[in-house]
Formats: structure tokens, C-alpha cells, sequence
């Protein structure tokens, strides 16, 4: 089957039946949930919600499409030995990573906080893969797990913009992967790093990769699930 062609900027995404997966980073009570750790550094976390709605309608879209989907979330093992003693000491110091937080120990494996919001929860079948780093591929099967999938394009979302979706994106991008950044599927606590950010990743005729919103996305999944029926 020929790619479907998204409408993106720099210039149209292809779409590739069987070698696209959608890539949802750190949709994680820690950073989402009023009262959680996102909150108590100060940041207006009701910025970051605002990525929930459009992303579960693109989640909805991929898993009828029968996309590949991969989740990952932040964090560290109880004992932190995952966790650099740079990243530790960093932040707020009233309140660390592996510190008692409003959701149980901050950003640790296993704790309520730590895990993904209610309304985009994996489901039976999809990846999860847990990163102690900010890009998705370090420390982590993430390369191993894509390329035993046979998937080429990427579809990016979560949060944060400038973070861990961009980390994420560069690291994808040196490995050969396309990337679109799905523009209303992530989120960053400051407007102009959103901003900016997404502009970074389609200057330079898609430095990075290429970037586009829900409305031009879903459809090309929903031609992909009309054509495979
Ligand atoms: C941050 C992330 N911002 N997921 N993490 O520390 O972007």
C-alpha cells in the first residue's frame, strides 16, 4: 500500500501502513495532576491538560487504525540507582525525585504518581517502557522493541514539548526515524518553549522531522483503517 500523505509542515509526513507507531511520552500524574510534583515546582499544570482530550481521540484513531502504540513514563527504580546524582540534586529544593509527594514518592516506579493518567491508560498489548532520562531511547529496549516491529515513521506526543518530546525526537531522528510531532498532542508548562519548540523541530526543512495537528492526522489514520478493512 502507498504512504498516505499528511499534510505537515515542512512538507507532506508519509504515512506508512505496518512501520508507524504512535509514541505517547510521560502522560504521567506527576506532571499532569493538580497538587502533583508538576504543581508544587510552580508550573500551571492546567496547560498540560489541555493535551488529554485531543490525544485520547488520536490514541482512539491509532488503536482502530492498528497502530502500534508505545507509552512511556519517567522515572526511577525505589533505590534510585537509576537516577544520576546530577538529575537529584537538580529542582526544587523543598521537594526531589524519590521524595513523599501528593501521588506517593516522586516520580518512582510503582507509586500512583509515577503511572499514566486514567483517560489515555494503556491497554492489553501496547508497550510501556519506563526511562530513568528525558529521551525515550536512553536506558531503555525502545530501539530494540521498533526495530523488531519493522517501524520506520514515528508519531510523537505527550509531554513536555521542549523535554522529553523533543529529547525524544532528536534521539529518534539521529536513529533514522521520520517523526511528526503531533502539535495538539503535546504540551509544555510555558507557551513560548511550546512554541518555539515545535517550530525547532520543522525549521531548516524539517530539521528534526515534521509537524502537524489532529485535524490533519486522524483523518490519514481513519483512511488507513478504511483501507485495511
Ligand atoms: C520533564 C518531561 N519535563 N517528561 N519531563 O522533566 O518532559
Amino acid at each position: 500500500m502507498n504512504p498516505i500523505p499528511i499534510a505537515a509542515e515542512p512538507s507532506p509526513f508519509p504515512l506508512i501502513a505496518g512501520k508507524t507507531a504512535l509514541v505517547v511520552i510521560d502522560m504521567q500524574r506527576d506532571f499532569l495532576l493538580p497538587g502533583g510534583f508538576g504543581e508544587s515546582l510552580g508550573n500551571d499544570v492546567a496547560r498540560l491538560a489541555t493535551v488529554v482530550p485531543p490525544l485520547a481521540a488520536l490514541l482512539a484513531a491509532a488503536r482502530s487504525a492498528g497502530l502500534m502504540v508505545i507509552h512511556t513514563r519517567e522515572g526511577h527504580r525505589p533505590d534510585l540507582s537509576d537516577c544520576p546524582p546530577a538529575k537529584l540534586r537538580r529542582g526544587a529544593p523543598t521537594q526531589r525525585i524519590g521524595d513523599p509527594g501528593a501521588f506517593g514518592r516522586i516520580l518512582i516506579r510503582g507509586e500512583y504518581g509515577h503511572d499514566i493518567v486514567d483517560e489515555l491508560a494503556p491497554i492489553d498489548g501496547e508497550v510501556v517502557i519506563d526511562k530513568p532520562g528525558k529521551g525515550a531511547f536512553y536506558g531503555t529496549d525502545l530501539s530494540e522493541v521498533l526495530t523488531d516491529a519493522g517501524i520506520t515513521q514515528l508519531l510523537i506526543t505527550g509531554v513536555t514539548t521542549e523535554v522529553c518530546v523533543h529529547t525524544t525526537t532528536r534521539e529518534a531522528n539521529d536513529r533514522g526515524y521520520e517523526c511528526l510531532v503531533v502539535s495538539d498532542c503535546v504540551g509544555s508548562y510555558f507557551d513560548d518553549f511550546h512554541r518555539v519548540g515545535l517550530q525547532m523541530i520543522a525549521a531548516q526543512g524539517g530539521i528534526f522531522g515534521w509537524v502537524a495537528d489532529t485535524a490533519a492526522v486522524i483523518p490519514a489514520l481513519q483512511q488507513l483503517t478504511t483501507t485495511a478493512a
